[in-house]
């Protein structure tokens, strides 16, 4: 009774916190050959098809992974998705990020052929190594078993991955937060050997190194005049791209670290490898030393970064979609959300937690928004109630009484919850749940039973006190 056929609800389900205990488990080769055993070949087959169209794919994949494991682990936070542009993804080194949708092709093929087995961040470290390996570069060990995580932080991904700008003491900083040395650091650096840039990540050097209209003078003069004429032509120039390893930047070879000797390198970073005695030597024993020495140092320093922090066992999950969070290790429910009426541009009512509430004090806003905004921006036609994501158990047993208020189940649905115009999560949409009280009487006696079967459990109405004066009846 009380739900006539003229009005139904959506539901938004948020699931905060309270991820399940981790254990210690460790990466190991060939992690899949049982669960799922054409893993590592759909994976490798894919990239050998796809990367001789684009060799620069190479160098995407293999920044990528860099940029994956220096932010809170090899965990694939790097491929996640925030509608308000608060994820990694989002942070200005990794705006020039590709490969993103290259990712996401492996993946569905995989999980068309396990479903929720392999995770985002394996897929990461295995494509970068083979695009690396079919551009005729080194081989290096990829032991798999990563999970992925479920937290990706814009600052946290400015505050850790290098920038071009970085000098000699800032690189040995970040390097050494990772627990990587100096030799890893020339070592990686060596794979600016297939790299493209913008002219953006260094036309400071060229144009104006000072604030004083300058040129820095640790850029080969005659190299800087040659930039200046033929690629960045002006300062603002945010669109020309200019190979690192100008002649052999298809070969992974040792023209990286000719071109750093000759003051060529095209970034700050590149050339701080020279203003540190250990990381100078490092770069002329390399250009003496032979390629297969390069290779296996190479393979040595990468196999360690990619083992970085790395998430196992039951720590964090195994996305569906990279660029989604899955909320699958999640045990806490949070918030629903209630659309009431036929239109629900016009009727948004309220909203509240259900139980985990106090939970909400401690996560800030942001979290909050971007999290929401990532399950309302993917899984616009999810079933909530039979999904088992929220902890083991789906909807319909963990709240059987709202599944039972909510007759018109077929018209459940997750909504966007935008204000459409500047693209941010409302939160006045939010609403004690007994301060529409047209609204109660509405549904009769279905909601106070949801009503007082909920608020039972410890959760009292309204939020955090932001939600009474949304002036948003519609
Ligand atoms: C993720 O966001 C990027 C833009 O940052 C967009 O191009 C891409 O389509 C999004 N991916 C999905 C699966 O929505
Ligand atoms: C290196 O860069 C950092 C951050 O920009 C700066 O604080 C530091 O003074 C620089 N160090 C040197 C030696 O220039
Ligand atoms: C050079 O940098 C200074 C200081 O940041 C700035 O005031 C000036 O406009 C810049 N010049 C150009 C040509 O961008
Ligand atoms: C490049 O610069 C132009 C003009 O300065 C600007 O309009 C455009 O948005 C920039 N593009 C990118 C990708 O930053
Ligand atoms: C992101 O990380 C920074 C630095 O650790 C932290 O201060 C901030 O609260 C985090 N943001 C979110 C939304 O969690
Ligand atoms: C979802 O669960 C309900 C009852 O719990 C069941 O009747 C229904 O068939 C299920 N729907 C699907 C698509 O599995
Ligand atoms: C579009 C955009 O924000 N691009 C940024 C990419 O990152 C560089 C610095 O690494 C910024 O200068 C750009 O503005």
């Amino acid at each position: 009774m009380g739900m006539g056929g003229q009005s139904y609800f959506k539901v938004l389900i948020v699931c905060f916190v309270a991820l399940i205990a981790s254990t210690n488990a460790q990466l190991q080769l060939g992690f899949y050959a049982e669960s799922c055993p054409k893993a590592e070949k759909i994976i490798a087959d894919f990239v050998h098809e796809h990367i001789h169209n684009a060799p620069s794919l190479a160098a995407a994949l293999i920044r990528m992974h860099f940029h994956d494991c220096f932010v809170r682990g090899c965990d694939a936070s790097v491929l996640l998705n925030s509608t308000t542009n608060q994820a990694e993804k989002d942070a200005p080194p990794n705006l020039t990020v590709r490969g993103f949708d290259f990712i996401d092709r492996i993946k569905s093929l995989v999980e068309a052929e396990c479903p929720g087995v392999v995770s985002c961040a394996d897929i990461i470290a295995l494509a970068a190594r083979d695009s690396i390996v079919h551009t005729g570069g080194p081989y290096w060990k990829v032991p798999t078993g990563r999970r992925d995580g479920v937290i990706s932080n814009k600052t946290e991904a400015t505050n850790n991955i290098p920038a071009p700008f970085s000098n000699f003491t800032t690189l040995q900083t970040l390097f050494a937060n990772q627990g990587l040395d100096l030799k890893d650091l020339v070592v990686l650096s060596g794979a600016h050997t297939i790299g493209i840039s913008l002219c953006t990540s260094f036309s400071n050097r060229l144009y104006n190194f000072t604030g004083k209209g300058d040129q820095d003078p640790s850029l080969d003069s005659e190299y800087a005049t040659n930039l200046k004429t033929f690629k960045c032509k002006n300062i603002n120039d945010n669109t020309t791209i200019v190979e690192m390893d100008p002649g052999s930047r298809k070969t992974f070879d040792l023209g990286y670290y000719r071109q750093v000797v000759k003051r060529r390198g095209l970034f700050e970073s590149d050339a701080a490898l020279l203003t540190n005695s250990v990381t100078r030597s490092l770069v002329n024993q390399f250009l003496q030393g032979s390629l297969d020495t390069f290779y296996a140092e190479f393979a040595k320093s990468i196999e360690k970064m990619s083992q970085i922090k790395v998430k196992t066992g039951t720590q964090g999950e195994i996305r569906k979609h990279c660029a989604f969070i899955r909320y699958s290790n999640f045990n806490h429910v949070s918030l629903l959300l209630f659309d009431h009426g036929d239109n629900f541009e016009k009727s948004w009512w309220w909203w509240r937690a259900i139980c985990g509430l106090g939970s909400l004090h401690d996560v800030s806003d942001d979290w909050f928004q971007s999290s929401i905004a990532q399950i309302v921006g993917n899984d616009g036609d999810i079933d909530f109630r039979n999904e088992t994501w929220i902890g083991e158990d789906s909807f319909n047993t963990l709240f059987p009484r709202l599944y039972y208020c909510v007759v018109n189940l077929d018209k459940l649905k997750v909504v966007e919850l935008y204000d459409g115009v500047s693209n941010v999560w409302n939160l006045q949409w939010r609403r004690p749940l007994l301060s529409t009280s047209n609204m109660q009487a509405d549904q009769g006696e279905c909601w106070s039973r949801v009503h007082n079967g909920y608020n039972n459990g410890g959760v009292s109405g309204g939020g955090d006190g932001r939600s009474s004066n949304g002036g948003d009846d519609r």
